[in-house]
């Protein structure tokens, strides 16, 4: 069985971009369905999941929404689809700050949203406090993860820890935020992944524009 994934704009979607990088780094086939956000086509998600949102994984008529029950269903069938480190110390922490992104980051994700093929320069310092503290954060634990296990991976190897913060590292490419090395070293490794690239080649091309993400920083900077 073939699994499909839906997912929304490419360009916009953060939450798609984590189950289609878990599902094509970790080898499996699937076919993408694909709904923008604010389409009519978006309408098709009450199809798919009660909950309306995307990404949700079809495993023939059986669908799973939400992308950590995602990885979890997943590597129930195919344990060689990427998980967590084996060490128990580095699964804690990657499990710890996987969960610290599903639920918070608030700022990042008001303030910073995904528009992969936007550049929009910002100085840290005209972000909320809020904001800022969470960039310190994210730069904090990626720059403890390379300290203790090397990189290039977070935790030495990929493993869905990467596949979490992947969309946090290109927002801090679309923002143009100047971080510390390791946690540049992160986002760059991020960006040398083919899969990422395709993904980004593909948000280039959507026709679909969201203005209000598109224009928030004018909004900003005016
Ligand atoms: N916690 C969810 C978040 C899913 C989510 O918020 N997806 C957004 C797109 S990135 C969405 O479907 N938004 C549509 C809406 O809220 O109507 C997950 O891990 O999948």
């Amino acid at each position: 069985m073939v699994f499909r994934l839906i997912i929304g704009n490419k360009n916009y979607s953060s939450w798609s971009l984590r189950a289609w990088l878990f599902l094509t780094e970790s080898g499996l086939s699937f076919e993408e369905v694909r709904l923008p956000l604010f389409t009519d086509a978006w309408q098709q998600i009450s199809q798919y999941s009660p909950a309306k949102r995307v990404p949700v994984l079809m495993d023939g008529d059986i669908a799973v929404w939400d992308t950590s029950a995602i990885y979890g269903y997943v590597r129930a069938q195919y344990t060689n689809a990427f998980g967590w480190p084996t060490d128990p110390r580095a699964q804690a922490t990657a499990r710890s700050i996987a969960a610290e992104m599903h639920s918070g980051f608030f700022g990042i994700r008001e303030q910073l949203p995904q528009n992969i093929r936007a550049r929009v320069p910002l100085e840290r310092t005209t972000l909320k406090p809020s904001t800022q503290q969470e960039i310190s954060r994210v730069e904090q634990m990626w720059a403890q993860a390379y300290q203790t296990y090397g990189g290039p991976w977070l935790f030495g190897d990929f493993s869905i820890a990467d596949v979490v913060y992947a969309p946090v590292a290109l927002r801090f490419v679309t923002y143009q935020i100047q971080l510390a090395s390791e946690a540049q070293a992160f986002v760059s490794a991020i960006q040398a992944l083919h899969s990422v690239q395709a993904w980004a080649q593909a948000s280039a091309v959507e026709p679909e524009a969201i203005r209000f993400i598109d224009q928030l920083h004018l909004a900003v900077d005016g």
